[in-house]
C-alpha cells in the first residue's frame, strides 16, 4: 500500500479574487480525486441504501463502493436544483454568495473555482459530461461538456480544443462520458496527482434508456412509495400548488414515450419537446426505438378502455420507474468500469472516489417527480465516498453538505480555504471511517429560488438538524403571505404531519425560528 501523505496547509488564505492565486508547491504523493456526479439520481434508486424500489434493480457496482468506503445517510444540498448546485460545486460557496440563484441566471463572474486553486497546487484538473451552466469552465486542463442539459444519444460535447463549437459524437451519453473520462485517466500527466469531475447527464429527464436495457425490469411490479397518494392536508399553499405531479403534470407521450396516445393536453406532448427528445437519434435508432415502444406499449392500448384513472397513474409510475432505473443501469455500469480502471492501473490505494448527485429526486414520494423542495427526497441527495485507507463498509450519519465538497478537494491538496467559505472539509470524517467528529455541525441551511421556472415550487429556505425541519416559504409580493412549515422526523419521517400550529410545540419552533433568523445573519443571507 502506498503511503498517503496529507499535506498541511502550505498556503495562507486565498483571497476570492480570482487573480491573486499562489503557486503551491508539488507533491507526487497527493490523493487524486475521482469525483463522480450524477443528474437527478434518488438514493432511493441505490440498492446500497436499502430502499424497497432500488431491491428490485439492484446496482452492484454502487454497492461495491459503498461495500468498499462509505455511505453517507445524511448528506444535503443547498440548493436543490442543477445550476446552483454545480455553481456550489465549484465555489464551495452557498447560491446567494456566488449569484447562482436559479436555472437561468448567471454567476458572479469573479468568483474562483475550485478547480483553479487545484490547479494552481499542482493538480491536473478535468471535467468531462454535464456542465450546465453559462459561464464557462475554468481551471480545467482538459473539458469536454455538454450543450446545456445534454443528449441521451449521440450528444454534442464541446473541448478545450473546439474553439467553442460543440461536436456531435456518436453514441449513449453515459458511456461516452465514461469513455473520455478513461481517456483522461489513461493519458494522463503521471508525476501529478489528478481532479477529474466525471458529470453524467442522466438520470435526468426523459429518461431514456440505452437500447440494450429497453427490457430491463419490464415484467417486475415496484412498490408504489406509502406517499403516494399524499393530499398535503397538513401542509401550505407550496404543496398544492407545484406542478410535478406524476398523475397530472408527467406526459403521457415526451416522458412515459406512450406513443400514439390521443388526447394528452400535455404542453410537452405536443411537438417541440418531442422532437426536442428523439432530435439527436440518427433515422434507424428513432425506428427501432418507436418500434421497442410500440411492443411494450400494446398492452396499454389494447387494456385502456377498462382502466380507472388510478390504473392509469399506477401504469405511469411504473412506466416512470422502469425507464428511470434502465436509465440507472448504465451509470451503474460506468462506476464499475471507472473502479475496475482504478483497480487495475494500482490506484485505489492514492484516489478518493467521490459519488454523488447534484440533488436528490422524488420517486413518487407525495406523488411526484422532479425535486426543488427542502422536504426529505430531494434535499437529500446519496453519498458514498471511497477514502484510502478506510476499512470498508462504513455507514456516516454526519450532517453533510455539497458546501463541503470544496473544502475538502482543497484540503487534500493542501490549500487553505477562504473565510467565506462555509462549507467544511469532510477529512475528519473520512479519516475515521465515518465516524462524526467532535464539534461538528449539528445543522444545514438550505434555500431555494428558481420559482419562475416550471413545476411552480415556491421560494422557501430552512434548516434541519436531523430531527427537526423548519421550512420558510417566501411572501410571493403579498399575493400569497409567506409562511412556515415544521416536521419532527424521528415521529414523521414522511413529513406528512406539519406541527407549525401545534401549541406543544411552540417554544420549541420559536427556538427554530430564532436558529433559522441567526443563520441567515451568519452567512450573510439578505432575501428571504
Ligand atoms: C428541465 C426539465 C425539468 C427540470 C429542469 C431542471 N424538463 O427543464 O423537469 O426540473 O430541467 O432540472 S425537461 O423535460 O426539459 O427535461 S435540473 O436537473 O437541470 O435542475
Ligand atoms: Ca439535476
Amino acid at each position: 500500500m502506498k503511503t498517503i501523505t496529507r499535506i498541511m496547509p502550505l498556503i495562507a488564505a486565498i483571497p476570492f479574487s480570482g487573480c491573486n492565486r499562489n503557486d503551491s508547491s508539488k507533491d507526487e504523493n497527493r490523493m487524486n480525486i475521482v469525483y463522480i456526479m450524477t443528474d437527478d439520481h434518488a438514493f432511493q434508486a441505490i440498492s446500497a441504501y436499502g430502499s424497497p424500489l432500488s431491491q428490485l434493480a439492484p446496482t452492484p457496482n454502487l454497492d461495491r463502493l459503498a461495500a468498499e468506503g462509505i455511505i453517507f445517510n445524511r448528506a444535503y444540498v443547498e440548493n436543490s436544483l442543477s445550476t446552483p448546485s454545480r455553481a456550489c460545486l465549484m465555489t464551495g460557496l452557498y447560491s446567494h454568495q456566488n449569484g447562482q440563484t436559479m436555472l437561468s441566471n448567471v454567476m458572479d463572474s469573479t468568483v474562483t473555482f475550485i478547480p483553479e486553486l487545484m490547479h494552481d497546487a499542482g493538480y491536473q484538473t478535468a471535467v468531462i459530461g454535464k456542465w450546465h451552466m453559462l459561464c464557462e469552465p475554468r481551471g480545467f486542463d482538459t473539458y469536454r461538456i455538454l450543450n446545456d442539459q445534454g443528449e441521451y444519444y449521440n450528444p454534442v460535447f464541446k473541448t478545450e480544443e473546439t474553439q467553442g463549437k460543440y461536436i456531435r459524437e456518436e453514441g449513449y451519453a453515459t458511456d461516452l462520458i465514461t469513455e473520455h473520462a478513461l481517456e483522461f485517466l489513461e493519458n494522463r500527466e503521471k508525476d501529478k496527482p489528478f481532479l477529474l469531475y466525471v458529470h453524467h447527464k442522466a438520470p435526468h429527464r426523459n429518461w431514456m434508456p440505452d437500447f440494450k436495457y429497453l427490457d430491463l425490469y419490464e415484467n417486475v411490479e415496484f412498490p408504489i412509495p406509502d406517499t403516494f397518494y399524499d393530499n398535503y392536508a397538513t401542509r401550505g399553499v407550496a404543496t398544492k400548488e407545484q406542478r410535478m405531479r406524476i398523475d397530472e403534470d408527467m406526459s403521457m407521450i415526451y416522458d412515459l414515450k406512450l406513443y400514439g396516445y390521443e388526447g394528452s393536453t400535455h404542453q410537452y406532448d405536443q411537438g417541440i419537446m418531442l422532437s426536442y427528445a428523439l432530435w439527436s437519434m440518427t433515422e434507424d435508432e428513432r425506428e427501432s426505438w418507436y418500434a421497442a415502444y410500440a411492443e411494450k406499449n400494446k398492452n396499454f392500448f389494447e387494456n385502456q378502455e377498462n382502466m380507472t384513472h388510478d390504473d392509469i397513474v399506477r401504469w405511469k409510475f411504473q412506466r416512470y420507474v422502469k425507464d428511470y432505473l434502465r436509465v440507472i443501469k448504465s451509470v451503474d455500469d460506468s462506476v464499475g468500469e471507472i473502479l475496475d480502471y482504478l483497480e487495475a492501473n494500482d490506484l485505489m490505494d492514492n484516489t478518493m472516489i467521490v459519488y454523488t448527485s447534484d440533488q436528490g429526486f422524488y420517486m413518487g414520494e407525495h406523488g411526484w417527480f422532479d425535486k426543488r423542495f427542502m422536504y426529505e427526497q430531494s434535499f437529500r441527495t446519496p453519498l458514498i465516498i471511497h477514502y484510502p485507507g478506510n476499512k470498508g463498509a462504513n455507514i456516516s450519519n454526519a450532517l453533510v453538505q455539497n458546501l463541503d465538497f470544496g473544502p475538502t478537494f482543497l484540503d487534500i491538496a493542501g490549500v487553505e480555504k477562504a473565510d467565506n467559505m462555509y462549507g467544511q472539509s469532510l477529512l475528519p470524517i473520512l479519516e475515521k471511517d465515518g465516524k462524526e467528529p467532535k464539534n461538528w455541525r449539528d445543522v444545514l441551511y438550505y434555500h431555494f429560488y428558481d420559482d419562475t421556472a416550471e413545476h411552480n415550487v415556491m421560494r422557501h429556505d430552512g434548516i434541519f438538524d436531523r430531527r427537526y425541519k423548519l421550512i420558510h416559504f417566501y411572501d410571493e409580493n403579498g399575493i400569497i403571505p409567506g409562511y412556515d412549515e415544521f416536521y419532527d422526523l424521528e415521529k414523521d419521517p414522511n413529513e406528512l404531519n406539519n406541527l407549525i400550529d401545534s401549541p406543544e410545540y411552540k417554544s420549541l419552533i420559536d427556538n427554530y425560528k430564532e436558529k433559522l433568523s441567526k443563520k441567515r445573519s451568519q452567512i450573510g443571507v439578505l432575501e428571504y
